[in-house]
């Protein structure tokens, strides 16, 4: 007699879910609940040959679909290998079903080979990490990881799945799991306060996240900084939370250096944060960030980050759609004439001083038009001009994302995604991600010769599976970044100059990325003089499979932070 298993159930209750796609790595331990998938053709698995890119992939997606998705490691070596990403996935608030199985309950005491406490290893990395000891509380565990994942601040779970555990008869019935509504809007009276601390703000800003995109924010957003005549920063703002090609609109405050973003925060006599907390900065400033009696409110459904570093005069738990439209509401109301032609003035300027700003890079990448090996800002100029306007773009271009954001001016919700949570490796598993969420779109993950090489077999993922993905490889021969920000170090620090350190060029010996692609069945090109730009963007447009462009471009060190 057929015996309906918890694998089996573990996997309807996924279907249930919504839950189709399984990014993973397979190993023995889990071959219980694997083996069983065959049953289930809705259901697919992605197979990824390491642990950082089935991650990464599933970030990709959940991003794009604002759905949950389930990565399946390898008991403690694939956890091991994939905690860089979940962690990532943790910062960022990135709802995945992380799970991994185990040899079974039963060898527990023996501490045999593959035994390790996959919890403890999980539990500094997720929300909520845990292990199911019982057959009868399967399903319930699952029901709550997808739970916990789902409710905000989202972020991963892992659940740990002992093969005995897994291999028993199921008495559980598979129902969908609930996850509760968070679409609340504060009290009136509370966002009336909000808008007089906002409303006589003679220098007001705006400082946004990924929570903006996430609650689907952006008109909201966009109606009060217009009010304000705001300008609009962000931290942790890596998908669309604000039109890039909005005068207010003036960039990250950076990811790095708290001085660079406190010169700008100091400017302002009031503040309005959304959907992120301040300053996720490696090393932000420890105090001094706002000047002093700056009025500052913070709006998020996170209360955790709301106030988390400094105080704020005005911390709301709200979601930022509804929070927003019915603050954009009273400041339409209250806002007096005066305010409202002070705020289209304020808008005036800062459109001109940013319009300044751009011809002057404008101009700078003019000078370099025909370099050899090319300007990046060459080609990026090329391919702005051929792309159709529905393009899905991952951007790990790091040093080289300035010069692609400014040519793409990215400003659709849910076709730009970037690099966050500091994890190298994004770009390629990313495109992979992107494209299972949008199969008919036109996907392009970018990515460096860094970032490239820590992920570099995801291309092998997007031929084996037929995804049409386009994988654009900067290669500038270096680690850049880390170039740029030791230079900035020893500045603050009042390090003489010096040589740079060797081990931040990959020039020898040089890597051939086009060759490595072809070896995973993936075509590619390589670009190296302004003529060849035009053939190989047209090849990689006209390609019906994945496609991998080579960029290879200079040393010299950019201009960034
Ligand atoms: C997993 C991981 N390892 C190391 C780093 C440190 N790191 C940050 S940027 C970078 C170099 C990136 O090089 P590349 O992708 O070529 O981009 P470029 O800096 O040249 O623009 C490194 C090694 C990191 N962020 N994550
Ligand atoms: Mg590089």
């Amino acid at each position: 007699m057929n015996r309906h298993t918890c694998s089996q159930a573990m996997i309807e209750q996924f279907l249930a879910d919504g839950i189709h796609l399984m990014f993973g790595n397979p190993g023995t331990a889990e071959q219980g609940f694997l083996t069983t998938l065959h049953q289930y053709p809705e259901f697919r698995y992605i197979l990824c040959l390491q642990e950082a890119v089935a991650v990464a992939a599933a970030d990709a997606y959940v991003r794009a679909t604002h759905h949950p998705v389930v990565v399946q490691l390898h008991a403690g070596v694939g956890l091991g290998n994939g905690i860089g990403m979940i962690l990532q996935a943790a910062t960022c608030n990135s709802p995945l079903v992380v799970i991994a199985g185990e040899a079974g309950l039963r060898y527990d005491a023996l501490q045999a080979q593959m035994y390790a406490d996959l919890v403890s290893m999980a539990k500094p990395v997720t929300k909520w990490a845990t292990r199911v000891v019982d057959t009868g509380s399967v399903l319930r565990v699952i029901r709550r990881a997808v739970k916990v994942a789902m409710t905000p601040p989202v972020g991963p779970v892992f659940v740990c799945l002992p093969a005995d555990i897994m291999e028993s008869e199921c008495q559980q019935e598979v129902i969908s799991t609930t996850i509760p509504v968070t679409s609340n809007l504060p009290e009136y009276s509370i966002l009336e306060q909000a808008a007089r601390l906002l409303q006589d703000a003679e220098h007001p800003m705006l400082i946004i996240g990924d929570g903006v995109a996430w609650s689907g924010a952006q008109d909201a957003l966009q109606r009060v900084a217009e009010l304000l005549g705001a300008e609009v920063w962000g931290a942790n703002s890596h998908e669309i939370n604000f039109s890039f090609r909005h005068p207010l609109w003036q960039g990250e405050l950076g990811h790095v250096f708290g001085s660079k973003s406190s010169a700008i925060t100091r400017q302002a006599d009031a503040i309005l944060i959304v959907g992120t907390y301040v300053f996720p900065e490696v090393y932000p400033n420890l105090s001094n960030v706002f000047a002093p009696g700056a009025k500052i409110i913070h709006i998020d459904l996170d209360a955790y980050s709301i106030g988390k570093n400094f105080p704020v005069n005005l911390g709301v738990v709200g979601d930022p759609k509804l929070t927003l439209n019915a603050l954009a509401n009273i400041l339409e109301n209250k806002m007096t004439p005066e305010q409202k032609s002070a705020a289209r003035q304020r808008t005036e300027k800062i459109s001109q001083i940013k319009d300044q700003k751009l011809a002057k890079q404008n101009e700078q990448d003019h000078a370099q038009r025909e370099d050899v090996p090319v300007a990046f800002s060459r080609f990026m100029e090329e391919l702005s001009k051929v792309l159709p306007s529905d393009v899905v773009i991952f951007d790990e271009a790091l040093t080289a994302s300035g010069t692609l954001t400014r040519y793409l001016k990215p400003h659709l919700a849910g076709y730009f995604f970037q690099t966050r949570g500091g994890s190298l490796g994004v770009g390629l598993p990313g495109a992979i991600g992107l494209q299972l969420a949008y199969p008919d779109r036109l996907v392009i993950g970018f990515t460096g010769d860094g970032g490239g090489m820590a992920t570099i077999q995801a291309l092998w993922t997007a031929a084996r599976y037929k995804l049409p993905a386009k994988f654009v490889i900067i290669n500038n021969a270096s680690y850049a970044l880390l170039k740029v920000n030791v230079l900035q170090y020893w500045r603050e620090q009042r390090i003489p100059a010096q040589p740079l350190p060797e081990f931040y060029n990959l020039d020898t010996p040089c890597i051939d990325f086009v060759g490595m692609a072809q070896a995973m069945g993936v075509p590619g090109a390589r670009i190296e003089t302004p003529d060849q730009i035009m053939p190989g963007i047209k090849r990689m447009l006209e390609s019906r499979t994945p496609f991998l462009l080579e960029v290879v471009t200079t040393e010299d060190i950019p201009d960034f932070n």
